[in-house]
């Protein structure tokens, strides 16, 4: 036995010092100055092949801001569609009250797994995607202030994901059934190994999160070019830094709460088993982290929507200003909410009440931002292209999920409401419809600068009415089954008669799973569409989105970025124009990917 332990210690402490000979030598090989050096960024001239490896070992190494953004992107994008066929799965088995094709234990497992990787998995990730890529663009830094920190953060992710996956990926461990919000005494009762796993899994995403905020924070404090001063650091830039403030409050939170769960379930501890408030310690301290959490996951999008719909409506963003200081109140006042989520728990009816005020208090500051969307679409020369019909999608979405939202932040309706499927319709329509969507009107604007091709527009074009047809049609459906007292998280159903006719029941269930399939549909031409175009899409030229002449003042700092990269035909860096006129020579070596793009 010792002897067995000595060995593996020795294993591990070999393995170990293997790992950091190895990352000591791919630092020297893969030394990364961004500018300093000049000339050698060019992808295709022939200094690149030394400063830059290609194929695989270039991804697996990079440490290029712009690189890195996309390894986010193509991780979030894989989560998502895992994410949404357990989500098809739920769906369908719901259509008939028995449980139309799978298990019970299976269906709550992949109940749990679809929230966590939806939130954590794609969330999260999504969002440090188009911040990584375009936040030093934006903002004109060279990179982020710690480059090698951020490629960490990155790789921290995939074994996160298999960790949490893993109760699915290993034989006869069991996946974790806790459902997302791993309430106690169920998530220490469990005796599946999975749910440690995901446990683990999860605790190594939000070490990743907090390094990315971190730098997030540093890049935009430290980076900023000359020219760039708080007043005029673009709204998106505004919402990552709120964002990397939130999660430099909740997730380490969440981390150490995770901690203690595993060690109530390993270790016998009792934090959250002792009489006196143990299992409602659990969702004091989860939704300390989970409220914020919902605010992680939105103010950045509302922040590309902030961004995005104006330069298709041709004016600027209405009360900038405003929208700068709404996204930092809702920051502040998201802290100050969580036990809008435990009214059901039997707290005092005034300290309730608190949270109930607090928690209307937010729909202020959202409001204002609807509000400026809304003005800012006023008599703008409006251009239905599908950015910009997500972005509208998104501000309709919002209205529905925000209000159906003050409903519940009312106690007497949410003590009728809890836990029902009005539940799940309201935080679908924030998460599917509002994440969701900014989220694609963000990979659609920004589809030529990070591609250097153009999207098949009528594919956008269906993607988005899909999308939007099926997410209204699917949530909504999910509002009414509240209304019918469906509860949520449940495998089967059986309705007494004297609650709500169970064909009622079954039929919006039905509408659901159609609209779940007409979403679907959505998203498989969505995906489609973007690997297609990577792949064979047409060049497109400085200006894709004609800015220049529809909207001159937001013709913006990335696209100024794009223009002297496809000027100087250099693939990669080359942020600032001398670069480019340093040597001369990359503008030489790649001519002959000298984008056809100009001529556009
Ligand atoms: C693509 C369309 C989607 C469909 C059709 C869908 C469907 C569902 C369904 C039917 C449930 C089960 C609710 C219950 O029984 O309580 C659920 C739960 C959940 N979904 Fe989705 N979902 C979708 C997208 C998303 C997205 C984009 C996110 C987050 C970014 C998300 C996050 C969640 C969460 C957090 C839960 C709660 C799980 C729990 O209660 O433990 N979903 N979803
Ligand atoms: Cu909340």
């Amino acid at each position: 036995m010792a002897g067995e332990q000595l060995a593996l210690t020795v294993l591990m402490g070999a393995l170990l010092v293997a790992i950091v000979a190895l990352s000591t030598r791919l630092e020297n090989w893969r030394s990364y100055t961004p500018l300093a050096g000049g000339g050698a960024l060019g992808e295709e001239s022939t200094t690149v092949h030394r400063e830059k490896p290609a194929g695989i070992v270039r991804w697996l190494t990079t440490v290029d801001h712009k690189d890195i953004g996309i390894l986010y992107g193509v991780y979030a994008v894989l989560a998502f569609a895992v994410g949404g066929l357990m989500a098809f799965l739920i769906r369908a088995q719901l259509v008939v009250p028995s449980g139309a094709i799978i298990e019970n234990s299976f269906y709550n497992a992949i109940l749990t797994s679809h929230g966590i990787t939806m939130l954590f998995l794609f969330g999260t990730p999504i969002i440090a995607a188009f911040a990584n890529y375009f936040v030093p663009l934006l903002i004109g830094a060279d990179d982020m202030a710690f480059p090698r920190i951020n490629a960490i953060a990155f790789w921290l992710l995939p074994p996160g994901a298999l960790l949490v996956w893993g109760g699915f990926l290993i034989p006869g461990i069991g996946a974790s059934q806790t459902s997302w919000t791993m309430y106690a005494p169920l998530s220490i009762e469990q005796t599946q190994a999975g749910a440690d796993l995901m446990l683990l899994g999860l605790h190594l995403t939000g070490v990743a999160a907090t390094m990315g905020a971190i730098n997030f924070i540093a890049t935009i404090f430290t980076e900023r070019g000359d020219d760039v001063n708080w007043a005029n650091l673009d709204i998106f830039s505004w919402t990552i830094l709120t964002q990397s403030a939130l999660i430099l409050f909740a997730f380490p939170l969440l981390g150490s709460a995770l901690i203690m769960l595993l060690m109530d379930r390993n270790l016998a501890t009792t934090f959250f088993t002792v009489d006196g408030g143990g299992a409602l310690l659990w969702q004091h301290l989860f939704w300390f982290f989970g409220h914020p959490e919902v605010y992680i996951l939105v103010l950045p999008p509302m922040g590309l929507v902030s961004y995005i719909l104006p330069r298709f409506a041709g004016r600027k963003l209405f009360g900038f200003k405003f929208v700068v200081y709404s996204t930092l109140a809702i920051g502040v006042l998201s802290f100050g909410v969580w036990a809008h989520h435990m009214f059901s728990t039997g707290m005092d009816v005034r300290l309730a009440s608190s949270f109930m005020a607090v928690s209307l208090a937010i729909a202020i500051p959202s409001a204002v931002k609807t509000f400026n969307w809304i003005t800012t679409l006023w008599n703008g020369k409006i251009r239905l292209t599908a950015p910009m019909l997500f972005c509208i999608g998104f501000v309709s979405n919002f209205i529905i999920g925000g209000v159906t939202g003050v409903f519940l932040a009312a106690i007497p309706v949410d003590k009728v409401l809890h836990d029902t499927y009005y539940v799940v319709g309201h935080f679908h329509y924030i998460v599917m419809g509002v994440i969701g969507f900014a989220v694609f009107a963000g990979i659609y604007y920004w589809f030529p600068i990070f591609t250097g091709r153009m999207y098949q527009r009528k594919l956008g074009k269906w993607h988005f009415w899909l999308s939007m047809i099926g997410t209204n049609i699917t949530f909504f459906a999910m509002l009414v089954l509240g209304y019918l007292g469906m509860p949520r998280r449940y495998a089967t159903y059986e309705f007494d008669a004297a609650i709500a006719p169970l064909a009622q029941v079954i039929n919006f269930h039905l509408v659901a799973t159609v609209g779940a399939t007409i979403l679907l549909v959505g998203q498989l031409i969505f995906v489609w569409n973007i690997v297609q175009s990577w792949l064979e899409g047409p060049h497109v030229g400085p200006d894709p989105w004609n800015l220049k002449e529809e909207a001159p003042e937001l013709y913006g700092r990335e696209y100024v970025w794009h223009e002297n990269r496809l000027e100087t035909a250099l693939a990669d860096g080359g942020e600032e124009e001398d670069v480019a006129t340093d040597g001369g020579e990359p503008t030489d070596a790649a001519d002959e990917d000298a984008p056809d793009a100009a001529d556009e």
